[in-house]
């Protein structure tokens, strides 16, 4: 039988994965949505699908069995708190909540309820170049990782939507996340420069560089640009004692014209990591038809927003700021690696 989802929230993500949901993948029917912009979800909404009028209604309705949560992330925090205290299972687009505060709130519902229900939207754990990269490093042929550089170009950004904070306190928890996952370490500190400031963000600060201290010593140096026009460029690249392991340069359709030939770049996130958003909700799915989750948990939620909570103070300071976490409950001892 199908698992039964419900989604909160048909903006630009949700849309795309209400699509995936309804045309890729399988063992799946959307059978109720719910947004603040009611007219949306309505002219969104899938042929038979419940259209709530709240969160709260959706997340109770009888027919859902498992949530997927797309709303904005100030919302995610109480939306994962309600599906917690119902026992469903619940897929959550980053960042998980915006607070230490709300992710220690969250964590102590999932570890009082005692089973897994949270799956947190880090996509690139499921990316197969992602993939490949980790697995070269686990398996130790080239030593010790040293130095992982991780640069994330994002084509624009919403004017006037994307603040400042944002490279840091939103995009930044990708890069910090693929660290962890990536090196097996956590991050104890982080750094924040600011380079010459692009002219084609306007007023935005932009671009960051942040530097992660790995706990093993290992530094992790990551390039935020959100305004570089000619695609969505995502890089990664391990330097072990050894040798190096580097994500593919994605290949993309050769186009030979005048100019010569030439690799498109992906436009966005959506076209660049497709298979991996497909293959996430892959995973999804088959934990929550058992009532739990895998992947990325509440804990790695709950990493990310330390890191981003530091490195905002970092900005501020100019210094290197510390970042030091809880002891770890046993529901998440398999994960993050
Ligand atoms: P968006 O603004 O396009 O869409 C958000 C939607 O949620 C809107 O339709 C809005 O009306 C609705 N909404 C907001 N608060 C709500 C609430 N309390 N209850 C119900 N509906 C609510 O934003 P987006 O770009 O789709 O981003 C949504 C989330 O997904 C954000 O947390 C963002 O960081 C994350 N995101 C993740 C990725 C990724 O690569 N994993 C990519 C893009 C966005
Ligand atoms: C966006 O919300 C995402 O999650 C994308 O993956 C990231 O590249 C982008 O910078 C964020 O704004």
């Amino acid at each position: 039988m199908s698992l039964q989802v419900g989604i909160i929230g048909l903006g630009m993500i949700g849309q795309d994965h209400l699509r995936r949901l309804t045309h890729t993948l399988s063992d799946v029917s959307v059978v109720a949505v719910a947004d603040i912009d009611r007219k949306r979800a309505a002219s969104i909404a899938p042929a038979g699908a419940e259209l709530c009028d709240t969160p709260h209604a959706l997340i109770r309705s009888q027919k859902v069995q498992a949530v997927v949560i797309c709303s904005w992330g100030p919302a995610h925090e109480e939306q994962l708190l309600e599906c917690i205290a119902v026992g469903k299972p619940v897929f959550c687009e980053k960042p998980m909540v915006t607070s230490e505060e709300g992710a220690l709130r969250v964590m102590d519902a999932e570890v009082a309820f005692g089973r897994r229900l949270v799956q947190v939207g880090f996509m690139r754990r499921f990316d197969a170049d992602y993939r490949a990269l980790k697995a070269v490093i686990d398996d130790g042929s080239l030593g010790l990782p040293l130095i992982y550089r991780s640069v994330h170009r994002n084509a624009s950004v919403p004017e006037g939507l994307y603040t400042s904070e944002m490279p840091l306190n939103d995009t930044l928890v990708h890069d910090a996340d693929i660290s962890r996952w990536l090196l097996n370490d956590e991050i104890a500190g982080v750094e924040v420069r600011f380079p010459r400031r692009s002219r084609q963000g306007g007023e935005l600060r932009d671009p960051t560089i942040v530097l992660l201290h790995m706990v093993s010593g290992a530094i992790v140096d990551v390039e935020i640009s959100v305004n570089i026009e000619y695609g969505y460029d995502i890089r990664g690249e391990v330097s072990c004692e050894t040798g190096v392991a580097a994500l593919p340069n994605r290949p993309a359709t050769v186009i030979s014209d005048r100019y010569g030939i030439r690799q498109a770049i992906p436009a966005d996130f959506r076209e660049r990591f497709i298979e991996a958003y497909d293959q996430e909700f892959r995973e999804w799915i088959a934990a929550a038809s058992q009532g739990t989750a895998a992947g990325p948990s509440v804990w790695d939620g709950y990493a990310a927003t330390l890191v981003a909570d530091a490195a905002l103070r970092a900005a501020q300071s100019g210094r290197r700021e510390a970042v030091s976490m809880k002891p770890k409950a046993g529901l998440y001892a398999e994960t993050s690696r």
